[in-house]
Parts: C-alpha cells; sequence; structure tokens
C-alpha cells in the first residue's frame, strides 16, 4: 500500500500531502523511502527543487492600517502590492536568465552586484529594502526605545537619539529623486548616517557608503505621496513614531557581534 502510494506520489499522480498521512510522521517517512528506492522519485522530488530559488512577496507583519496615522492603508496595499510585487517579479525574471545565481543568499548577490546585469541592482535591492521596511516598522507607540548598548552608540556617534534622528531625515530629505535613507554599522563597526540613490543599499558593493542596514526609511514618492504629497519632510518626521525599536536593536546587536 506504502509502495503504491509511494510509486503515485513519484509519477506526479497525487502529492504527497494527497496520500492524507500529513499528519503522521511515521507513515510519511515510509511513503518517503519507498518513493526514494524508484528511479522515477529522484526526478519527482527534484522537481519542487528547481523553483524553489523563486522569492515570493511575503504578507505584512501586521495589517494594511496597523501603521494610520503615520502611514495610510491605501499607501500600504499598493506599496506592498504592487511596488514590492514587481520587485519580486522582476527579481525572479533576472534569476530566470541566471542558473548560476538561483539559491544564492540575495546578500550574496548583493554584494558582487556591480558585475551583474542591472536588473538585479534595481529589483534585488528593491526586494530586500523593502522586506527589510517592512520588518523596522510596528503600530504607532508601540515600538518600544532603543537597548542600552544601542542608545549609548547612538549617543557616542551622534550625540542623541534626537540629533541621530535629525541626521537621518536630512539625508533622507537630501536624497535627490528617488532613494533610501540609512541607518548603518559601517566597516570600523561605528554608526553613520547615509542614502543611497534608486533600491541601492549599503549592501551593495557599489554603494559609496557600505555597512550592515540597522534602519531604512523608503524615500521615493510612492512611499508617502498619497498621503502626505509633496510634504515628504512631513513623512520623514513623522516615521519615528512606527520605528520597531527593538528589532533595530537587534540587527544592532548582531551587526557588532560580527
Ligand atoms: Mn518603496
Amino acid at each position: 500500500m506504502r509502495a503504491a502510494l509511494g510509486a503515485l506520489a513519484s509519477a506526479g499522480l497525487i502529492t504527497t500531502a494527497a496520500c492524507g498521512d500529513s499528519g503522521n510522521a511515521a507513515s510519511g517517512a515510509a511513503a518517503g523511502s519507498a518513493a526514494a528506492a524508484s528511479g522515477a522519485a529522484t526526478a519527482a522530488r527534484d522537481e519542487p527543487a528547481e523553483t524553489d530559488w523563486r522569492y515570493t512577496l511575503a504578507p505584512l507583519p501586521y495589517a494594511y492600517d496597523a501603521l494610520e496615522p503615520v502611514i495610510d492603508a491605501e499607501t500600504m496595499q499598493l506599496h506592498h502590492g504592487r511596488h514590492h510585487q514587481a520587485y519580486v517579479n522582476g527579481l525572479n525574471a533576472a534569476l530566470e536568465a541566471r542558473p548560476d545565481l538561483q539559491g544564492m543568499a540575495l546578500e550574496e548577490i548583493l554584494a558582487r552586484v556591480s558585475g551583474l546585469p542591472v536588473a538585479f541592482r534595481n529589483h534585488g535591492g528593491g526586494h530586500w529594502n523593502h522586506d527589510f521596511f517592512w520588518n523596522s516598522m510596528t503600530a504607532p507607540g508601540t515600538g518600544g526605545e532603543p537597548s542600552e548598548a544601542f542608545a549609548s552608540a547612538i549617543d557616542e556617534a551622534f550625540g542623541s537619539l534626537e540629533a541621530m534622528k535629525e541626521a537621518f531625515n536630512q539625508a533622507g530629505g537630501g536624497q535627490f529623486g528617488s532613494g533610501w535613507a540609512w541607518l548603518i554599522v559601517n566597516d570600523a563597526g561605528d554608526l553613520e548616517v547615509t542614502a543611497t540613490p534608486n533600491q541601492d543599499n549599503p549592501l551593495m558593493d557599489v554603494a559609496e557608503v557600505q555597512g550592515t542596514p540597522i534602519l531604512g526609511n523608503d524615500v521615493w514618492e510612492h512611499a508617502y505621496y498619497v498621503q502626505y504629497r509633496n510634504r515628504g519632510g512631513d513623512y520623514l518626521a513623522a516615521w519615528w513614531d512606527v520605528v520597531d525599536w527593538s528589532v533595530a536593536s537587534e540587527r544592532y546587536a548582531s551587526a557588532v557581534e560580527d
């Protein structure tokens, strides 16, 4: 019986889940070893692996309206569902043409992006940046505060948290055209504020200032124009209310650990 199910699965006629054994690890393993015994099973098992390298758009870690009133639900829907999805699609299309890069960590691709087709810079950067961005935010007033170690590093580098925010907002506001503002740990292990054009980021070998991102804010008009219109400075100032300081503190801790 098991062998028969395994053979069917290996022939691609049924999926493992369709065997009805998904809740039973022991019988699942039995079906698996039966499938492994047949030569056809290898091809069947390789089939899903062939597309494993494809990126997918993860759902937001909160509701579309969770960041209101700082960022409105319509902006979040468009930004996540349309803009971010387009970067995911673009990255997958670029990878389609480069089997040698399929399955490689995105950070590794970004670190060598100067030698790759520009689609990796634009769409690979776009996907990484937006994942990072969504995970940097939480509902207004729930972001806590920087850890002790992170707070004292901020004080050391900028004088105060307020001064860091000011430098960050200036970097964002001073970015001509579309881009990102960043707080990074640079190669010397110090906190530094920088900005990048388009979908570049400090992980890329093309970045003027390289380092490990701790926080990043999207200063493309699509990030704020529905709600803030041309008042990008208001958006930059309000954004701090949705920053998740516990996430940023964890990123800081692991960046200085390396
Ligand atoms: Mn964006």
